[in-house]
Parts: C-alpha cells; sequence; structure tokens
C-alpha cells in the first residue's frame, strides 16, 4: 500500500513502496467503531469475533494476571463488560496490529524489534497506572507502536536502511544517526504511517514524538501532552531494558522519573522489577518469542555498576586537574551513595566502598593525582555491648556513629560502612600526619557522642588504623591499602582499643 500524505523531507521512494505494513481489516473496523459515538458493544463484539484468533487473545488476555480481573472470563461480551469497552477495543487494536506485522526476516534484528515493542507496551501501561493515569490502554498501543517506523524503513527501504544499520553496530539505531544518514527519522516515517493508519491524536503523537518531547506540536491536547509524558518516561525504560549500555540512560530514567511522576530511584528500581512477568506474559499471548537474558533485577545490577564505571571511569584522563578530578570523585560519590547505601546508617555500603577504592587505586597507577588515604574503624568490645543492652541499643549504636562521620568527614570523602561494627573512611588527598588527625578527631567525637536508646544515655568507643597509598602499580593495589589500615586497626586494637594507630610509610607500588 502506499502513503498519500507524505511530508516533503521523506523521500518519494518511501511514498510509493508497496510493502509498507498494512492496517488489518478488523483493526480497521475496530477503529471506525472507536470515532463512532453511537457504537454499542453488540456491534464491537461482532466485529471483533469475526477473527477467532484475536477473540482467543483478547479473552487470554482479560484471564492474564495482567487485567487480574479475578474471575473467569469466557465470552467477548463478558470481557467487553468485565474490562470495558475502551480497553478491549484498544487492545483488539493493539492485537490485531501486532498479528499482521512481520516476525522474521533478513537485514533487520526482528527479535529486537519485539522485545522493545513489548517492554515499551508493559511498561507504559504499567507505568500509567502506576501514576494513576486514564490511559493505560492507550500506553500500551503506543509502546506496541513504538518501533514501528524503524520497521517500515527496514522493510520499504532496506537498501538506504542497511547503511543507518551497519553504521550502528549491533546497537538500536538512534534518531540522530537516522537523521545523518537519510536526512530525517524513522520518527517522521511512524508519523506518517499512523496518520495513514487514521488513528487518532492520542496515539500517533506520543509515538511520533517519543524521543524528542520538546517538539510535540503546540495544539496538541493536554491529554495527548499526558500520554506523551508517560511515553517519553517509557523509551527510557526501553534503553535500559533492552540495550547493550544502558548507564546513561539508567541515569535519565532516575532523573525523568523524578520530575515527572515524582518516582523515587528505590520505586523506579521496583517498578523495573516488577515488568518482568508481565513482559513474559504479553510475549506468549502475542506469541513473540524473548531473547534470553531478561533478568531484570540482573540488568539493573549491570546498569548501576556502568554507571559508575561510565562515569569514575572519565577521571582517567583528569589525572592532571587535581581540583577537577576532586569534583569529579564527589559527583562518582554521589551516584554511587545514591545507588548502594546501607538502611541502617544511610551510608554507603561495602559494594560501593570497594568500587570507589578500586578506581581511585587505579586513578594512581603510576603515582598521581595525590596521595590516597584510608581509615578503617571498628566499634570497641561491640559483642559485650549488644549482650548487655540489646540488639537494638546496638543498632542505634550504629546509626549514631553513622551520623557522626557523616558530620565529621568532608563533602570530598568517602564514609562507608564496611561490615557489622566497622566502617571505613576514603580520603582523596591525604598525607598520613593528615589522616592521623582525622582519626584522632573521629575517635574523640565517637567517644563524646552520648546514644540516647529507651530513656537511658550509652557511649561506645572505636580504635582506628590508617594507610596511605602513594603509588599504585595494579587496581588491586586498594585492597592493599586496605589491608594495611586493616593491619594498623588490629594494632590499635592489642594496644587497648579507643585509639588510633596510622602508618607512617607510604604505600608505593608497581
Ligand atoms: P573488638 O573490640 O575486638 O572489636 O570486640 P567486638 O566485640 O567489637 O568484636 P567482635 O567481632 O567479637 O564482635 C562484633 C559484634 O558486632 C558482634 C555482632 O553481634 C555485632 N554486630 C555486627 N553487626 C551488627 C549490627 O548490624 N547490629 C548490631 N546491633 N550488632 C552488630
Ligand atoms: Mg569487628
Ligand atoms: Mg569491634
Amino acid at each position: 500500500m502506499s502513503i498519500p500524505a507524505l511530508r516533503p523531507v521523506l523521500p518519494a521512494s518511501l511514498a510509493r513502496a508497496e510493502n509498507l505494513p498494512s492496517i488489518p481489516a478488523v483493526a480497521v473496523e475496530v477503529l471506525s467503531l472507536t470515532q463512532n459515538e453511537e457504537c454499542t458493544l453488540d456491534q464491537l463484539v461482532r466485529v471483533i469475533e469475526r477473527d477467532p484468533a484475536l477473540t482467543a487473545k483478547l479473552l487470554k488476555l482479560s484471564n492474564s494476571s495482567l487485567f487480574g480481573v479475578g474471575q473467569e472470563v469466557s465470552t467477548l461480551k463478558r470481557a467487553t463488560v468485565v474490562l470495558g469497552m475502551k480497553t478491549v477495543r484498544l487492545m483488539s487494536l493493539s492485537f490485531s496490529l501486532a498479528s499482521s506485522l512481520p516476525r522474521a526476516g533478513e537485514g533487520f534484528d526482528f527479535p529486537g524489534y519485539w522485545r522493545r515493542s513489548l517492554v515499551a507496551a508493559v511498561a507504559g501501561r504499567s507505568l500509567a497506572l502506576l501514576v494513576g493515569s486514564r490511559h493505560a490502554d492507550e500506553a500500551f498501543l503506543c509502546g506496541l507502536l513504538s518501533h514501528i517506523g524503524q520497521l517500515a524503513l527496514a522493510r520499504c527501504m532496506a537498501g538506504e536502511y542497511g547503511g543507518v544499520l551497519e553504521l550502528a553496530a549491533g546497537r538500536w539505531p538512534t534518531l540522530e544517526l537516522e537523521e545523518r544518514v537519510l536526512g530525517y527519522s524513522s520518527a517522521d516515517v511512524a508519523e506518517v504511517l499512523l496518520r495513514d493508519w487514521h488513528l487518532p491524536e492520542l496515539i500517533r503523537v506520543p509515538v511520533a514524538y517519543l524521543h524528542r518531547p520538546g517538539q510535540i506540536p503546540a495544539d496538541a491536547r493536554e491529554d495527548t501532552r499526558r500520554v506523551a509524558r508517560l511515553m517519553a518516561v517509557t523509551a527510557l525504560v526501553v534503553s535500559v531494558l533492552c540495550d547493550a549500555e544502558q548507564g546513561d540512560a539508567y541515569r535519565k530514567l532516575y532523573e525523568l522519573g523524578e520530575r515527572t511522576f515524582a518516582l523515587d530511584a528505590p520505586r523506579m528500581d521496583a517498578f523495573l522489577i516488577g515488568l518482568e512477568p508481565g513482559i513474559r506474559e504479553t510475549a506468549s499471548l502475542l506469541n513473540v518469542e524473548l531473547p534470553g537474558g531478561l533478568d531484570h533485577s540482573e540488568i539493573i545490577d549491570r546498569a548501576r555498576l556502568q554507571l559508575v564505571h561510565a562515569t569514575l571511569g572519565a577521571t582517567a584522563d583528569l589525572r592532571m586537574a587535581e581540583i577537577r578530578a576532586d569534583e569529579l570523585f564527589l559527583r562518582n560519590k554521589e551516584l554511587l551513595v545514591r545507588a548502594t547505601r546501607d538502611k541502617l546508617t544511610g551510608l554507603p555500603n561495602r559494594a560501593a566502598f570497594d568500587e570507589v577504592l578500586a578506581r581511585e587505586a587505579e586513578r594512581r597507577l603510576k603515582g598521581g593525582p595525590r596521595c590516597l588515604g584510608l581509615i578503617m574503624l571498628d566499634i570497641d568490645r561491640f559483642k559485650v555491648f549488644n549482650d548487655t543492652h540489646g540488639h537494638r541499643a546496638g543498632d542505634a549504636v550504629l546509626t549514631a556513629v553513622g551520623k557522626v562521620l557523616a558530620r565529621l568527614t568532608r563533602r570530598s570523602d568517602l564514609a562507608a560502612r564496611y561490615g557489622g561494627e566497622e566502617f571505613a573512611l576514603i580520603l582523596p588527598a591525604t598525607t598520613p600526619a593528615q589522616l592521623g588527625l582525622v582519626a584522632e578527631r573521629v575517635r574523640s567525637a565517637i567517644e563524646a557522642e552520648p546514644i540516647a536508646f529507651e530513656g537511658k544515655s550509652l557511649r561506645v568507643t572505636a580504635s582506628f588504623g590508617g594507610a596511605c597509598l602513594e603509588r599504585a602499580g595494579s587496581a588491586a593495589d586498594g585492597a592493599r591499602l586496605l589491608e594495611a589500615a586493616d593491619a594498623c586497626l588490629y594494632a590499635a586494637k592489642n594496644k587497648g582499643r579507643n585509639r588510633s594507630e596510622i602508618s607512617g610509610k607510604m604505600l608505593r607500588f608497581g
């Protein structure tokens, strides 16, 4: 079929294309019924029932956990009553479209296409429900159609689009790349195609402006803008869950989720993990085979790590610019702290600490930027304290010590809960003498800190060990710095506790 009203930017060859995906007959009828205010439930059911496969899928959907109506639905009419006319209309449109689009072929990543479309559909719908939007079904359809422009290009302009895919080198092509090579993007194609299919603005605009929400036409309706906001977040969810390198998308998703829907990082993570069963279920409903590697919690862990690596990795070039390096350290630290916090104290946990330590050691391969200081501290006779005052009192101590550390360290330092009753500090530019001062300052503050617990005021002390690394031979030398500090801590314990021992010898490796 041909596309009549092509925008001038699109080449004539696309307008003449014979094999553009066409909209299936049932979908056309459902759509025209949608536009008819008078349409009755019976009319809708009659149209859908003409396609037995579609009917079966809608029934399966009504009984799936995705819709979870809690009662067996065995007729289409019942489904229409239980799910509502709008849902049945939009879902039948979604399913009939999905069944008419190609599943496999040469020269295009069809499994990737379907995975992205499915993730977008389920994520769009779930996000809408999460934020209380009444456009969950529209978001599902938008998601399902979110990559339709790329599919159309791969089908109709295989030669030209092949060049784009080649340049993308195995990654999913971006709109920028398409524009650079073709002079227009798959989003332009999607807009034309969806217009040709007579899909309403509420679907067409969010799909066409998925990656450029800032350019939505000024006359777009408020409803449309709302769905577009949902889909902009959804597009980032797709990048995080489907792209091989998602560090940047993950950061952007957090930012946009927070800004648009006040979703904080833990809720966003829970949302991402919660999508997994729905994606699998929808895949089976739409007969789409998903590639492996869809464990969402693993993907999130990997994304976090990539985020951290991406930012920390950037520090390597800045060895000479110490101030900028310190700023980076600060930023890295803040990113990490957000990602990996110890629940009790609110401090970064051991994983975050190990990561920063390894990266900081790496920055000191062959010397520079400045001496890296590390302090370990361990609360004295904490077992006895727990046995005497109870575990909850012990927890109050850990929280209080965490607060002292947060209060007394500079923004450029990293204070972490290393494990149990042990804490660790990384001080990026500190000599042994300065390290001794810091350790003493923290030690006396802990000793002087009254810890309020159930009407009592309790006190604890801690022992400290510290060491400095001037030059590393490998990233693993961070662990050797830790060992040196730990040996000093052991000495402080042996010398009677509530004291600090700092190694006067700067460590130099490599
Ligand atoms: P030392 O002065 O030699 O360090 O003696 P210690 O008793 O502090 O050392 P030990 O390693 O024998 O005991 C550590 C105790 O810390 C044991 C454990 O019950 C307590 N502990 C570890 N993690 C937590 C926690 O999260 N909460 C509480 N309340 N106690 C904890
Ligand atoms: Mg201990
Ligand atoms: Mg102890």
